[in-house]
């Protein structure tokens, strides 16, 4: 049983690893409820949070955050609740294609 085991271990360590192969996506949200040069930051916080996001770029000027994440982790609508949950309900812009 002790190499049944070790075969467990390294197949869930394989799984484990696998997540940094995916693809990343960027998207564009609307987000047109900021009012001040202090929301971009809370947009972002709340994205930032979302499990999967890789990195989330807001501009307060064009109403906009750009976001990049790991579609294999989450997705566009997880994206839209964050920032809706946040208080700044937003759509995507432009991107691929939801599947
Ligand atoms: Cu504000």
């Amino acid at each position: 049983m002790r190499v049944l085991s070790a075969l467990v271990v390294a197949a869930a360590a394989a799984l484990v690893a696998l997540p940094a192969a995916a693809a990343s996506r960027t998207v564009t949200l609307d987000v047109p409820g900021m009012a001040c040069p202090l929301c971009p930051i809370t947009v972002r916080k709340a994205l930032e949070k979302v499990p999967g996001v890789e990195k989330a770029e807001v501009s307060f000027e064009r109403k906009e955050a750009i976001v990049t994440f790991d579609d294999t982790k989450t997705d566009v609508g997880a994206l839209l609740d964050a920032t809706k949950n946040a208080g700044y309900p937003s759509s995507l812009k432009s991107g691929p294609p939801k599947q």
